[in-house]
């Protein structure tokens, strides 16, 4: 197999118990600063094995795509400052890279060629705004499309266009299901007024759901849209003013392309004192502690492998 699982996930995957996966990128300094990233990876795990499933910290180490860490490789892929994207894992092997962590994009690649049906980040990444202009359409939308693994998020972040966003999926015709709300989350609020047609109460559901994309042959994947839980949300009015700062900071440094998203995460935490920062841990560990429920599911279910 091209990716090195850990032994432990490894174990998991070949008797059939629930695996959930994870992208590297927001557990690292381009996601989070420091000391939080570390904090993000202890309760994303915690909740995953609270729930009875197996995290599979996604990423690539000594030119090896790997899903599960041993120990000592942990901190290496937390340190790990380059971000690879689905295309850029195939240069970064053939180069022997050191560490690189995984985006949406190359974790879902990772997890279909291990085996790993669902996989919990943060908010995936989508079309920018003014992206008639720049054409920036993140490549999480592609990669949803083409491997059979369904990604837990809080929507998409709120400095995109979620309306364009959930157009761009649709062309795609990857589903898109809320769990327990009728309305596309935004990331750090739970609500952005657009409504999604899906709508599933359990995690169940999903998993069902899950199955039947799968036996009906549609060999892309899902998308699971889980609101911020409401203790933890900033109301969108409250984080508009803070939006607008991360992406005139982002723009006025010319911060574009692969660079545009970290500058812009920076620019809202700076400008929300730091309060953005504590619901992006919140809305972490519910999606991870929900995707690890329908990892169970889907291992009840028998069809923990895609
Ligand atoms: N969500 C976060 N923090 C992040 C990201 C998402 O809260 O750092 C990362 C994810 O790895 C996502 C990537 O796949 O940003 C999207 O980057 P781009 O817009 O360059 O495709
Ligand atoms: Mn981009």
């Amino acid at each position: 197999m091209i990716v090195r699982c850990s032994s432990e996930v490894a174990a998991a995957l070949s008797e059939g118990r629930p695996v959930v996966a994870l992208e590297s990128t927001i557990t690292s300094a381009l996601g989070l600063p420091a000391p939080y990233n570390r904090e993000c990876f202890d309760r994303v795990n915690a909740a995953i094995r609270t729930e009875g499933a197996v995290p599979a910290l996604t990423g690539l180490l000594d030119g090896q795509l790997i899903a599960g860490v041993e120990a000592g490789e942990e901190d290496r892929l937390l340190n790990a400052t380059q971000k690879l994207a689905e295309r850029d894992l195939y240069g970064a092997m053939a180069a022997r890279l050191d560490a690189g962590v995984s985006t949406v994009s190359a974790t879902v690649a990772i997890a279909h060629f291990a085996g790993i049906r669902i996989f919990a980040t943060g908010g995936i990444g989508g079309v920018h705004r003014g992206a008639e202009q720049s054409f920036d359409v993140s490549s999480d939308l592609g990669a949803m499309a083409r491997h059979p693994v369904a990604v837990v998020s809080a929507g998409a972040k709120a400095f995109l266009d979620l309306a364009k966003t959930l157009e761009v999926l649709e062309t795609l015709s990857v589903p898109v299901v809320g769990y327990q709300t009728d309305e596309f989350p935004a990331f750090w609020s739970r609500s952005s007024g657009l409504k999604i047609a899906h709508r599933v109460e359990t995690p169940d559901a999903i998993a069902a759901t899950m199955n039947a994309a799968r036996d009906s042959g549609w060999q892309g994947g899902l998308l699971i849209a889980n609101p911020i839980p409401r203790a933890d949300e900033i109301p969108s009015a409250e984080i508009a003013a803070a939006i607008e700062h991360g992406l005139a900071t982002a723009a006025a440094v010319g911060a574009t392309g692969p660079a545009a998203t970290p500058r812009i995460l920076a620019a809202i935490a700076a400008a929300t004192a730091s309060r953005s920062i504590p619901a992006n841990l919140a809305l972490a560990a519910s999606n991870a502690s929900l995707a690890a429920k329908v990892a169970v599911a889907l291992s009840r279910l028998g069809g923990v492998r895609n």
